[in-house]
């Protein structure tokens, strides 16, 4: 099932399912008429057997404003879980290269804090280059989307939008790097894990157009993330509570070449067959 957050056309925030015909369908509990998307993601087991359609209000996807899937819930990163990854920062980083070979290796993963909601743009909604980069580059990511016991109860994509160049400068600077107004995209859905969806079988794609243009793409199977996912989430929980749930970006296995900093007006789009595709415009600056 797809769970996608919106703005009505009255201008109520819903959520509901998505069907294969492209038609929104709200979504109702026996205890909650509009249940909020981390109210449905801390559902376990067979209480989703008792969530509803509410077809009197079933919308055409082109009639709702696509908004990113999250409430209140915090966006980590995992760092470096991906050889491509590895290297990149390596070449980037000179000072720090060891480092980056260090926690590729290392039990302990990269963990950071991304963002906090407010930070998040949804589906169609503006990623920004920070004004004092000239080095900014998207990171595409398979979200894991825990509920507030850190169960994993979807995925969804995420653009982990990251200024390469300060990052490059000193790894200290790296929250800076990662951290600021617009540096997230989520979306366009959270795609439950109530199938038979095998993680591994998923591949990750990255496209960049310039002026209507193509200029990188790039595609990564999920099976080169080389930690099991119940790792990432493991460490994520040590001393830390979500009482809204939380979602992991996995790390990015696509580097676009490195004369390749985003620019205002492109476009990236990611892409995930089985979640969808997150489209998102580039600004720089505020
Ligand atoms: O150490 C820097 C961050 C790495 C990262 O964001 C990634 O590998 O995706
Ligand atoms: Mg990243």
């Amino acid at each position: 099932m797809r769970l996608i957050k919106y703005r009505d056309i009255d201008g109520t925030l819903r959520v509901g399912r998505m069907t294969d015909e492209d038609r929104l369908l709200p979504l109702r509990t026996p205890k909650l008429d509009s249940p909020s998307l981390t109210q449905l993601l801390d559902l376990e087991g067979d209480e989703w057997n008792r969530v509803t359609d509410v077809e009197s209000l079933a919308r055409s996807l082109t009639d709702v404003t696509l908004l990113a899937p999250i409430d209140h819930q915090e966006v980590w990163g995992a760092g470096v879980t991906y050889l491509r990854s590895k290297v990149a920062r390596e070449e980037e980083s000179e000072g720090a290269a060891r480092f980056y070979d260090l926690v590729y290796s290392a039990d302990r993963p990269e963990l950071f804090f991304k963002a906090s909601a407010n930070r998040v743009v949804g589906p169609n909604e503006a990623i920004r280059v920070r004004r004092d980069s000239r080095w900014t580059v998207p990171e595409p990511e398979l979200g894991l989307v825990l509920s507030s016991e850190l169960r994993l109860a979807g995925i969804t994509l995420g653009n982990d939008v990251s200024a390469r160049d300060i990052e490059g400068e000193n790894p200290l600077y790296l929250p800076q790097a990662k951290v600021y107004q617009a540096a997230c995209a989520l979306g366009p859905c959270v795609r439950r894990l109530d199938g038979d969806l095998d993680l591994s079988s998923l591949e990750i794609r990255l496209a960049i157009y310039r002026e209507g243009s193509l200029l990188f793409q790039g595609r990564t199977p999920f099976s080169r993330m080389m930690r099991p996912v119940a790792d990432l989430i493991r460490w994520l929980g040590i001393d830390n509570d979500f009482p809204d749930g939380v979602v992991l970006l996995t790390g990015t296995g696509i580097v676009p070449p490195d004369e390749l900093s985003l620019e205002e007006r492109d476009r990236v789009e990611i892409e995930c067959p089985s979640v969808g595709v997150l489209s998102n415009p580039v600004v720089r600056g505020r």
